[in-house]
């Protein structure tokens, strides 16, 4: 690691139910494809309790934990692998905050303020580090597709 003026990352987005229903995908995707990511693998899914449960796991003694794992098997999601310098912070900046009410206000041009309804209802997720980017890549792709994660942390 001689030269590292920028690290190439990979990151786990996902549209969330509200999003994929209200027909927001290709909306996304363009502003993914705008925002210079490379979409390197996607997959729709329906998660189930249990998966959707294991997926949010850290946030299992939450007030909000119940209604957030029926809201995230109320229809399919789609989870897709991003690659772009800085990808993980870059994409959670373009999302914006979590209350897509607060995103609408103070964050105008991100995709929640776009789709999203409020603090439940933010209609796309993205890794919070990257040792939750390769759980989460691990988690819809498998081990095999972290492996640019892996090298960078050699
Ligand atoms: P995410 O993990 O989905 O990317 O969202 P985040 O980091 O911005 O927010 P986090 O604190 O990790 O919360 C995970 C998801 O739980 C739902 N939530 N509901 N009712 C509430 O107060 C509440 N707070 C969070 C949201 O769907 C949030 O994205
Ligand atoms: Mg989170």
């Amino acid at each position: 690691r001689s030269c590292e003026a920028v690290e190439i990352e990979r990151t786990l987005a996902m549209i969330k139910p509200d999003g994929l229903s209200g027909n927001y995908t290709e909306k996304i995707k363009e502003a993914i494809l705008e925002s210079g990511f490379d979409i390197i693998e996607e997959a729709v899914v329906q998660l189930d309790v249990e998966r959707a449960s294991l997926f949010y796991a850290e946030h299992a003694d939450k007030s909000f934990f119940n209604s957030l794992v029926k809201y995230m098997t109320s229809g399919p999601v789609c989870a897709m692998i991003l690659e772009s310098p800085d990808a993980i912070s870059r994409w959670r900046n373009l999302i914006g905050p979590t209350d897509a009410r607060k995103a609408k206000t103070s964050h105008p041009d991100s995709i929640r303020a776009m789709c999203g309804l409020d603090s439940e209802k933010n209609c796309v997720h993205g890794s919070d580090s990257p040792q939750s980017a390769a759980r989460e890549i691990s988690f819809f792709f498998g081990d095999d597709k972290s492996e640019a994660l892996e090298h960078d942390e050699l």
